[in-house]
């Protein structure tokens, strides 16, 4: 029987799983060797940690380990059901707060991750302001023919992770359309996948914001086949680069982005040439301390496989 130890935390309604111990380590001198061999043991032991029935296909896992570069509090690694990620602007914010939990003292520090070291300034013990990795947008105004929904317009970013963000949504950007919206952006990122963008993993689509502070909600599809119930935070990070590439949003201006579920970060960038370096801001909370138990006999204690 194997024991692990994790802790939840969820950020503006997004999980994430902080794996404490009872996984093996990724082993590796620098943080892409780590992600090699993270990618190997991921099946076995880390993708079980998020499906059912110990888990549910939204929950974003953390794997923390002492640093390869100096400097830094941690090497971090990210993944969902589908595998590692670049980056979680979420997450970091979920890890930061549950590092608070744990006595870690308000004040910044830099994390080690796959696609580059980011800023985490814990504000409070729950707020969280994420300096991330520099965006930029890819491509301007594509055209995507999407079956059954036609031709759907978007850019393409990177904010952390790639993103086909799409101009005008043909479902409207509320909570009763989720299942809607599930099926269209699942549709749209089959679509742009085969159409010549297969790096992207990431769909976020726009709409008017419901809060009265927010100056836009979104829905964002990820790898895992799940939405992101919170703004998302490298998706945040894709649209401050599609909005300072237009000219549509300045140097240190703030933008407030509502989530599906009505939850919001604060956001706003500093710009870096062509690029922007985007500060993501949200509040976490921890949701739980498990202990998950792998039994030897449970036919399911690798989840159920989709
Ligand atoms: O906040 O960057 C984010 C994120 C990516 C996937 C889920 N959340």
């Amino acid at each position: 029987m194997r024991e692990v130890h994790v802790i939840d935390s969820h950020t503006e309604g997004e999980p994430t799983r902080l794996v404490v111990s009872g996984a093996p380590e990724p082993a590796g001198k620098n943080i892409a060797k780590r992600v090699e061999t993270f990618q190997q043991l991921f099946d076995l032991h880390y993708r079980p940690l998020l499906l059912e029935p110990r888990a549910y296909e939204a929950v974003v896992g953390a794997w923390i380990g002492d640093p390869t570069e100096p400097g830094c509090l941690h090497d971090l690694i990210f993944f969902n059901p589908a595998g590692a990620l670049g980056m979680c602007g979420h997450g970091t914010i979920g890890l930061m707060a549950t590092l608070a939990s744990q006595g870690l003292a308000p004040g910044s520090y830099n994390l080690n991750t796959p696609v580059g070291l980011v800023e985490a300034t814990l504000v409070d013990s729950h707020t969280v302001q994420v300096r991330n990795v520099p965006a930029y947008r890819i491509a301007k105004a594509i055209p995507i023919q999407v079956p059954d929904y036609g031709e759907v317009v978007g850019d393409v970013a990177w904010g952390g992770n790639t993103f086909f963000l799409v101009k005008d949504s043909p479902i409207p950007v509320l909570s009763q359309n989720i299942e809607a919206l599930m099926a269209f952006t699942k549709a749209a990122m089959k679509a742009v996948n085969e159409q010549g963008y297969p790096a992207i993993n990431h769909v976020e689509v726009f709409g008017p914001p419901i809060r009265e502070d927010a100056d836009s909600k979104n829905f964002v599809l990820c790898p895992g086949g799940e939405y992101d119930r919170s703004p998302c935070g490298t998706g945040t990070s894709a649209k401050l680069a599609c909005l300072a590439a237009d000219g549509k949003l300045l140097p240190g201006e703030p933008l407030v982005q509502e989530s599906i579920v009505g939850t919001a970060f604060r956001a706003w960038y500093e710009p870096l040439g062509d690029q922007v370096v985007p500060t993501i801001e949200g509040r976490a909370y921890v949701t739980g301390h498990t202990t998950l138990i792998f039994d030897d006999d449970d036919p399911l204690s690798e989840g159920i496989r989709k």
